[in-house]
């Protein structure tokens, strides 16, 4: 089972700034306990600040891919093209944020992506990636 995280722009300072906010670990460092918490895993990561590379990525694996787990980083609360993306793949996407959003500024609240996805998981720092993870194996098992 091939599954693919998505970070957008500025998810690459993790664990180097605000980390009052986001906290301070790397996401390559999280991204290794992810492998060896799901070893049966292909797992997949690709960030980038550029939302075309973000949408060329979802192209990419939107039809070979069993999961898509996403943060768009601030692209969620304007990306009318990301949402477009997703709504035109196959794979189902699971959006993630790390910090709890509805507790920050107003112009955080609303997500362009969230009605496209299947789920979203808002503000358990980085293990909401794990959840996100553990939510499509969920979605193919057959309990
Ligand atoms: O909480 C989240 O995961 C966010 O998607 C993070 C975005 C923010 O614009 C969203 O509203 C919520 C920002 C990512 C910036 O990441 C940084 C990480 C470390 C240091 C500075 C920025």
């Amino acid at each position: 089972m091939k599954i693919i995280i998505i970070n957008g722009p500025n998810l690459n300072l993790l664990g180097k700034r605000e980390p009052g906010i986001y906290g301070r670990e790397s996401f390559e460092a999280h991204f290794a306990k992810l492998q060896e918490e799901f070893p049966h895993l292909t797992l997949h990561y690709f960030q980038s600040n550029h939302e075309g590379e973000l949408i060329d990525k979802l192209h990419e694996v939107g039809f070979s891919y069993e999961g898509i787990v996403i943060n768009a980083g601030a692209y969620t609360h304007t990306s009318i093209a990301i949402t477009d993306a997703i709504s035109s793949i196959r794979t189902p996407v699971v959006e993630v944020h790390i910090s709890n959003v509805y507790d920050r500024e107003a112009f955080r609240h609303h997500s362009y992506l969230s009605p496209v996805c299947k789920g979203v998981i808002v503000g358990f720092g980085l293990r909401g990636y794990d959840l996100a993870v553990q939510s499509l194996i969920w979605h193919y098992s057959d309990r």
